[in-house]
């Protein structure tokens, strides 16, 4: 590593790390400039291979944080940017940022809290034994402040999104009038779960052209491992702030209109229907969620383009649950990964790496996140989510899986998502039932069904769709565990109802399917 001809001051006052997922320009640090100071942006082996991230994934986070030190740069401030070539030999962030002590004597050091348990832990352990004077300070990115989640939720109790969003709703001052919900609704779902018509075309995807070439040469000369694809040179996700301002205002202008309705829907067709794609930039933080949020409130108040159905329910995933995500994974550590409610041990099937599967729904969402690192809420959850929890896969792995696959994976809203709502690995704490369902509704929400080799309307026996009988099987040998819930009640009086032989037919053909997993 050189460090000659940067240009850096005599003496370093303070030298500040930013993570890959800490490019806020308008963090209070950057306000005052000041020459002795001296940031620092690194390509880290060690996150570059926590999980086998998708290729696009790891050009998307260089790409972002390159163009952040460039910007950070031109507004004259003193940055040092560090690819994987100048890193390789440091194994850890604690060693890198050991030898750049050493090298460049700051006084202190600082850094953003990192969002992930794993990296709190290893910087904060790594602070104590410092040389010198260490500060964490806040990313400035959330609602809440991490010290503040406690009060939001509870760690012995159960934890529901309503009563979090409505508090932040009054908190914040969104979508109210005094205090009162506009429309006098907090929530508008129910009105928003409806399948795409027959020849229905949403506007296209829109696709940004960021050159990667010389990302992806450092990839593959540091063999880290990836997944999925990357076609060219060209990555089309957003990687800059301007790209990714350009991204929510086409968001609001041409998909929030129809995001509500839409928002469970699937299709063969399309890979991100009404969905905004903007997840990537709000983790790295190029944009702020509040500003997320005021942009479409405005959409509704007042350029009056959008219903409050829309506009409510897109507010829910900012305000609601990605906070309340966030939340619940502070609250839910130490060990958070290892909850196993189900005891499920099963493989990930070797199609979750490929696409290849005749499960046509399973195929299409498995095959988009592999091309494009993307899949929307319901692919996640109803799909390849439910699929591996009605078929008994270890939730380690799946998390595995969900942490590396997708561009906006970041464990600490993944693996709330993922553990805890898709999974029910923490039996229950944040879904009040397990999020699971048979071939009827991916049915109903797309139109996979009609071209799957497999028959939605066969519930058991060859070529019945694999789904249907899982489905009964999962909650048949969890009774012990789910049959006094509630709210599945009736569920289970449907299933007791049935003749013995059909019942029998069902978990016959779902064991078959079970000992063939790879093969469906
Ligand atoms: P939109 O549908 O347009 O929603 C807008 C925004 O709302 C998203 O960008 C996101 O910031 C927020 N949001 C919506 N739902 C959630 C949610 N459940 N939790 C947190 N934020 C939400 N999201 C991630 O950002 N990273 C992940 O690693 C991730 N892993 C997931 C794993 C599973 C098993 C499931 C079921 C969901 C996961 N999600 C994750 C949540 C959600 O699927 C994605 O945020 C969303 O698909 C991103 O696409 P979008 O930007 O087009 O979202
Ligand atoms: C996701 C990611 C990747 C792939 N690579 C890096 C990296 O090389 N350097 C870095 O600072 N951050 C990277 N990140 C984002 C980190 O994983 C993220 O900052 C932590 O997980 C904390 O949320």
């Amino acid at each position: 590593m050189n460090f000659h001809d940067l240009s850096l001051p005599k003496e370093i006052s303070e030298l500040r790390l930013l993570l890959g997922d800490q490019l806020n320009a308008r963090h209070s640090w950057f306000k005052t400039k000041d020459s002795n100071i001296v940031y620092i942006i690194a390509e880290v082996r060690e996150e570059a291979s926590y999980a086998k991230h998708h290729i696009q994934k790891i050009c998307a986070f260089f790409k972002a944080m390159e163009t952040f030190a460039q910007a950070l740069k031109k507004a004259k401030h003193q940055v040092i940017y560090l690819t994987l070539d100048d890193t390789a030999e440091y194994e850890s962030f604690q060693q890198l940022l050991d030898y750049l002590i050493a090298q460049l004597k700051p006084k202190a050091f600082s850094y953003q809290q990192p969002d992930e348990y794993r990296l709190n832990n290893q910087l904060q352990s790594w602070s104590e034994q410092a040389s010198l004077p260490v500060e964490c300070v806040s990313s400035e990115h959330f609602l809440i402040e991490q010290e503040a989640i406690g009060q939001y939720l509870e760690k012995d109790q159960q934890w529901r999104l309503e009563f979090f969003y409505r508090r932040l709703r009054k908190e914040q001052k969104v979508l109210m009038e005094g205090d009162q919900p506009v429309g006098d609704q907090w929530n508008y779902d129910k009105e928003n779960r409806v399948s795409l018509p027959k020849d229905w075309q949403p506007p296209k995807p829109l696709l940004f052209k960021n050159n990667i070439g010389e990302i992806r040469q450092r990839i593959e000369k540091h063999r880290i491992n990836t997944i999925g694809s990357q076609d060219g040179d060209q990555l089309i996700w957003p990687c800059n702030r301007r790209e990714s301002l350009r991204l929510l205002d086409y968001f609001c202008k041409e998909l929030l209109p129809f995001f509500g309705t839409y928002q469970d829907a699937m299709s063969d067709d399309e890979w991100s229907i009404y969905h905004s794609r903007i997840s990537f930039s709000l983790n790295t933080k190029m944009l702020h969620p509040m500003e997320v949020i005021r942009k479409v409130e405005a959409a509704y108040f007042k350029e009056n383009a959008v219903t409050i159905a829309q506009a409510e329910g897109f507010i829910r995933q900012i305000l609601g649950w990605r906070e309340f995500i966030r939340a619940v994974y502070w609250q839910s550590q130490p060990n958070y990964e290892k909850k196993n409610y189900f005891n499920a041990q099963t493989k990930l099937p070797e199609f979750f790496w490929s696409g290849d599967t005749q499960m046509r729904c399973m195929s299409k969402a498995i095959g988009q996140s592999l091309t494009h690192a993307y899949a929307h809420h319901i692919q996640r959850l109803m799909i390849t989510g439910n699929f591996c929890l009605i078929a008994g896969i270890d939730p380690f792995e799946v998390h595995e899986w969900y942490l590396g696959i997708y561009i906006d994976a970041l464990e600490w809203v993944e693996a709330p998502n993922t553990l805890s709502m898709s999974q029910f690995a923490d039996g229950g704490k944040l879904a009040s039932k397990p999020y699971s369902c048979g071939g009827n509704y991916i049915h109903k929400m797309s139109d996979h069904c009609k071209s799957c080799h497999y028959s939605v309307t066969k519930k058991h026996g060859e070529g019945s769709c694999p789904f249907n009988s899982l489905y009964w099987h999962f909650l048949d040998r969890h009774e012990p565990l789910l049959g006094k819930n509630h709210r599945l009640s009736m569920i289970y009086r449907n299933w007791q109802k049935r003749k013995p032989e059909e019942k029998k037919e069902i978990i016959r053909t779902a064991e078959h399917y079970l000992n063939n997993l790879d093969n469906l």
